[in-house]
């Protein structure tokens, strides 16, 4: 469905923001509004640029509410998004029940699986949703599609060991992804290091091979040396995705 929020009109006209910021805005306060209740007291803080927004709104439920509760991060980024606001810090194995996780998406697509870990935390990002009892996730409408690959070129995002790496890409090549490739770091001579200290492999995947992502995932996952795929299957409640025209489309 897509709703106009009832939010504040310079919030829905998206002043001080771009059209995209202004979409992510949108989409991450109304999904604050609907999902952060009072009794909520662990809440999950993913990665990526709309969950910012989330915090955002969540500060604004005032600090007789955020001072009892604790944010459990899953990425370095998101880390410092709960310090520097002063939030408190917990970490999954001291919370390994989390009341709402809210996190961002490469692509969602209409079943609410998604890709995940184009920012190279996925797995965190994985283990954090799995301890939550509600996923939300929060998005411009450029991440709206009908099936996963539509726009996010690069492919499905696999955290790797190390040690693994050169093997986990023939093994990726000849299940159907000849253009996998090991991800560098930009203006760097090396790889991407994960916050666990592995690489990530980029592997694009056919159409058909997209249509099924539950089974794409498990085959990936069985490749030894892989520690976790960036696709997340029938995880999330909703996504958000805020609109260029001040609606939010919720899926
Ligand atoms: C995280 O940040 C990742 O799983 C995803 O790759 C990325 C999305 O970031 P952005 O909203 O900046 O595109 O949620």
């Amino acid at each position: 469905e897509t709703i106009r929020p009832p939010l504040a009109p310079q919030v829905i006209a998206g002043e001080g923001l771009n059209v995209i910021e202004a979409a992510k805005r949108l989409a991450a306060y109304t999904a604050v509004d609907r999902h952060v209740k009072p009794e909520h007291t662990v809440i999950g803080v993913g990665s990526g640029s709309t969950v910012p927004y989330v915090v955002e709104r969540i500060l604004e439920q005032g600090q007789e509410l955020n001072k009892n509760r604790v944010f459990i991060p899953t990425s370095f980024q998101s880390r410092e998004l709960i310090v520097n606001n002063g939030l408190n810090l917990g970490d999954v194995d001291q919370y390994p029940t989390i009341d709402v996780d809210f996190d961002g998406a490469d692509e969602v697509d209409n079943e609410l699986n998604c890709i995940k870990g184009g920012g190279a935390c996925h797995l965190r990002e994985k283990v954090v949703a799995e301890a939550a009892t509600t996923l939300i996730l929060v998005a411009d409408y450029r991440k709206n599609v009908s099936y996963l690959g539509t726009n996010f070129d690069p492919g499905v995002p696999i955290e790797v060991v190390p040690f693994a790496y050169a093997k986990v890409l023939k093994n990726l090549r000849a299940m159907g992804s000849p253009n996998a490739t090991l991800r560098m770091a930009v203006r760097k001579a090396g790889p991407v290091v994960t916050d666990n200290g592995n690489f990530v492999i980029d592997a694009p995947f056919a159409r058909k091979d997209m249509m099924d992502p539950f089974t794409l995932t498990h085959k990936i996952k069985m490749l030894t040396g892989v520690v976790e795929v960036g696709i997340f299957c029938h995880m999330a409640q909703a996504a958000y995705f805020g609109n260029a025209d001040g609606s939010v489309t919720i899926k």
